[in-house]
């Protein structure tokens, strides 16, 4: 395709600067389903009122509609029109009555946005833009309404009807048919509605407000999983608690409702009374879920949860402020997990993945600001940048607000932006006000995209001691030049000597791109522990020895920096390998040894700290990434690790089994670093470490260790190999859930024919691009294994773009959001990235590209 044609064809991208009012407001509206699958028939009553004085025309977005009938007033209009896709009616007064009937077939609807039907029932979903989809509404977020539902279905395929708000009324129709209507009385923006239609039952409870106020929760499910809805319910009860408690939030209407759906394009999603889930954050139970499953559910339950107050009681004026209540949900429900188990490990665990998924993106093409300027399709702006680093923004504020003033900044903001569309600048103003301070700097934050690089060199010269601080912000697609930044940097001092700590902890603003600290008359030699807890989210290089490092893993009172201090350590003896080819690692294997035997740690943090850093995150520290290199530097790390620290692994995976499966965070904690150690048994080359992980997989209670067991035979070359993954295979045909790690596990081994058990699995009869979560655990998985992917060839690059392209036909938001790993190609050699690149190209000149690929795969050629 010619630069010109793309050109032509180019979407349009919308700017945050454009942003005005909107023309009409619609107080209230009443929605009336006939829900068939094939046919449904949406009737819209929407009472419009014009905003301000103008003569423009009332403007209703559709998506894929066509008006069966428009009226005003109550009288058919003749003067209505289709602007492209939206429906365009001249109004004369100020306020007015408009009916619409459209008719949608939701079993067609393969994008899973607007009302679709999964496992049999029908459900919607609506952010950001799929409320178009199901009528003609002024689909933005700052236009508020009552509303009113009233649905009719088939008693028998649909016996429950769930929509927002509290059940006003049901009863039956004719031919078989019900009805239920449903109100929610406080105004909410289109992407907040819900309703869901199916054969469902539900795991119920209570909870009672700290006002006294008794709310009856629902987590509705079908049939055969109501027994994996416990977990879920406890984590709801404990979130409402948590709320009203941390941020003195209550719930609001009398009934909470959360419904499990197999096919869901994210995580889950917060309406109004009604979250609706991707089943995978909803079910669980020993022998399906493991322990990170059971984390992410308590997590993504509180998270939705708590966007009944950081969402939806206060919502976004525009789409350009998704930060406002993602970042905030997302601070909100790190704070909530912390507080439910071990809060270092959790801290961890959040900088791992920030490093994992946001660090690479502010580094490559699809970089932007947590407030961005524009954007094409905004369903390509749900980020790690948005998500994660807009987290990290708000804990940022809240250090430097301390946690008194940064409550009273919280209580400010939601009760004055209660019930209205507002923007980041307005959360900003809120901690200003109420915490006493200047932000206009720290507002950069909000704009400048790219992680800020900071330097810190200690020298101790006679009785003085200086510490210089700098930094620097990189260029980031459309933003060359940087200004500097408000990064606040906890700092202390030890002992090299002593191993005690020399200073107090102190918190630094670093606000210049140079600054210099001066501590007097030290009495021993200092070693630095910086951006203690990760108070900043930059990447610190700190230059410190192999012997400061390994001090500061075992001396550290910061668990947060001591787990760095090790990650570090690990960082430069992986790099020196890659870079030289060989590597003095002594340091390394002593500070392993003593964090491995030191028996003041727990279980969980001894097997964070002990992990070595991923291959892409030791990409990611070089000029040019070199993924067979990493692959056998970090191999032969490993092995030399489980050869010469063997009786210690051993004895850790010994210690560490437990007779029976509880959830606890200890119990976690242990079957966290039994795993570990058994991946270090394994790969020592010990004779009997395929026999130790067969009979782990084949004895387990929990999915935990059948997982850790299947996953260490997946990547060795034992004949257990196979008998495990038909012995997976066959205990849990049928459960999708649990088949997606099967097929995940694989696409994540780190074995030489990898590439091709992909290919192969992609023909699998279990294998369907059809459902988010099995693309994404075979596909997505497959996309960051750096060794398989990045496969000299370039057959991983076309397996991937090949999929991708079939995706897009069906859902284009999943397919875009997989686009990001081909993406990297200026990070690696040149014959890969001409293949990258190559595999971009072919994606960009695929016949009917939807524009989310577009956006995507465009951005990630520049
Ligand atoms: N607001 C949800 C995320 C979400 C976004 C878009 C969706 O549409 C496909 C679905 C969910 C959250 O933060 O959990
Ligand atoms: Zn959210």
């Amino acid at each position: 395709m010619s630069d010109a044609r793309i050109a032509a064809a180019a979407p349009q991208a919308i700017r945050r600067e454009d942003y005005r009012q909107p023309d009409w407001l619609v107080p209230e509206i009443a929605l009336d389903f006939d829900l068939d699958p094939a046919a449904t028939r949406v009737r819209a009553t929407l009472h419009v009122t014009r905003n301000g004085a103008h003569d423009r025309a009332l403007v209703l977005n559709g998506d894929g509609l066509e008006a069966a009938s428009v009226k005003v007033d109550g009288v058919a209009a003749q003067n209505w029109r289709m602007d492209g896709q939206d429906l365009v009616i001249p109004l004369t007064g100020d306020a007015h009555t408009i009916e619409t009937e459209v008719v949608i077939a939701p079993e067609r609807n393969t994008q899973l946005q607007g009302l679709y039907a999964s496992s049999g029932m029908l459900c919607t979903q609506c952010e950001a833009e799929g409320f178009r989809r199901i009528t003609f509404f002024p689909d933005r977020p700052d236009v508020l309404s009552k509303y009113k539902v009233r649905m009719t279905a088939d008693k028998a395929r649909f016996p429950v009807l769930l929509a927002n708000g509290d059940p006003i009324a049901q009863g039956p129709a004719e031919g078989g048919r019900h009805w239920a209507e449903w109100h929610d009385p406080f105004p909410k923006p289109s992407y907040l509605f819900a309703l869901v239609a199916g054969d469902l039952v539900a795991n119920t409870g209570s909870f009672t407000t700290m006002s006294g106020r008794e709310v009856q929760l629902g987590i509705y499910v079908r049939a055969p999983d109501l027994p994996k809805t416990d977990h879920a319910l406890h984590a709801l009860k404990l979130s409402m608690k948590w709320d009203e408690d941390v941020y003195g939030r209550e719930y609001d209407l009398d009934v909470f409702n959360i419904v499990a759906v197999d096919d869901f394009n994210f995580g889950a999603m917060e309406n109004k009374g009604l979250n609706v889930f991707n089943s995978r954050y909803i079910l669980a139970d020993p022998d399906t879920a493991t322990d990170w499953d059971y984390d992410a559910i308590a997590a993504v339950v509180a998270h939705e949860y708590f966007h009944n107050w950081s969402g939806n009681r206060v919502t976004c004026r525009d789409w350009f402020q998704l930060s406002l209540k993602e970042g905030f949900t997302v601070f909100r429900d790190q704070s909530f997990s912390a507080d439910q188990g071990s809060a270092a490990v959790k801290r961890i665990e959040d900088v791992r993945s920030l490093r994992a998924s946001q660090f690479p993106e502010d580094a490559g093409p699809l970089a932007h600001p947590v407030r961005p300027d524009e954007y094409i399709e905004i369903s390509n702006f749900y980020t790690a940048t948005i998500y994660n680093k807009g987290a990290e923004l708000i804990r940022m504020m809240a250090t430097i607000l301390g946690p008194q003033k940064f409550r009273a900044a919280t209580d400010l903001y939601f009760d004055r932006f209660d019930g209205t569309a507002a923007t980041c600048e307005d959360f900003v103003a809120s901690m200003e006000e109420a915490g006493g301070v200047d932000l206009g700097q720290f507002r950069r934050w909000y704009s400048q995209a790219g992680t800020p690089r900071v330097s810190a060199n200690l020298v101790q010269d006679g009785a003085t001691t200086r510490l210089a601080l700098a930094q620097t912000v990189p260029p980031t697609p459309g933003q060359p030049v940087k200004e500097p930044m408000v990064l606040p940097l906890k700092i202390r001092l030890f002992g090299e000597k002593s191993g005690a700590p020399l200073t107090d902890e102190q918190l630094v603003l670093l606000d210049k791109p140079e600054q210099e600290l001066r501590f007097e008359g030290l009495p021993e030699r200092a070693v630095l522990s910086i951006n203690r807890g990760f108070s900043a989210p930059v990447i610190v290089d700190a230059n410190r020895s192999a012997a400061d490092l390994a001090f500061l893993s075992a001396h550290d009172d910061d668990p947060f920096a001591r787990y760095e201090a090790m990650q570090q350590l690990m960082l430069d003896t992986l790099v020196a390998a890659v870079t030289t080819g060989k590597g003095e690692h002594g340091a390394l294997i002593d500070a392993v040894r003593n964090t491995l035997t030191d028996p003041s740690l727990d279980r969980a943090f001894i097997a964070e700290a002990v992990l070595l850093p991923s291959d892409s995150f030791i990409g990611d520290q070089m000029a040019v990434v070199d993924p067979d290199a990493i692959f056998r530097a970090r191999e032969a790390l490993r092995a030399d690790l489980g050869n010469l620290l063997e009786p210690e692994w051993r004895a850790a995976y010994e210690g560490a089994r437990a007779n029976r499966f509880e959830y606890s965070p200890a119990a976690k904690g242990a079957r966290r670093l039994k795993n570990v150690a058994l991946g270090y048994i394994a790969a020592s080359g010990a004779a009997d470490a395929a026999e130790l992980a067969y009979a782990q997989f084949d004895a387990a209670d929990n999915m935990t260790d059948r997982q850790g067991g299947l996953a260490t035979l997946v990547n060795g070359t034992s004949s257990l190999r196979e008998k495990a993954i038909q012995a997976f295979y066959q205990r849990y045909a049928g459960n999708a859930l649990v088949l997606d790690k099967w097929f995940q596990t694989q696409a994540l081994s780190s074995r030489d024919d990898t590439l091709a058990a992909v290919e192969k699995l992609a023909r699998h009869p279990d294998f369907t691009l059809a459902n988010p979560n099995r693309a994404r655990a075979l596909v997505g998985a497959f996309s960051i294994n750096q060794r398989a992917f990045h496969d000299p060839s370039g057959r991983g690059y076309r397996f991937v773009a090949d999929q991708l392209i079939a995706l897009d036909k069906l859902n284009p938001q999943t397919a875009a959001k997989l686009v990001p790993p081909l993406g990297r190609w200026k990070r690696f050699d040149a014959d890969r990235a001409a293949k990258m690149r190559g595999e971009l190209e072919r994606i960009v000149a695929s016949p009917g590209l939807s524009k989310d690929m577009f956006e995507q795969a465009t951005k990630s050629l520049d």
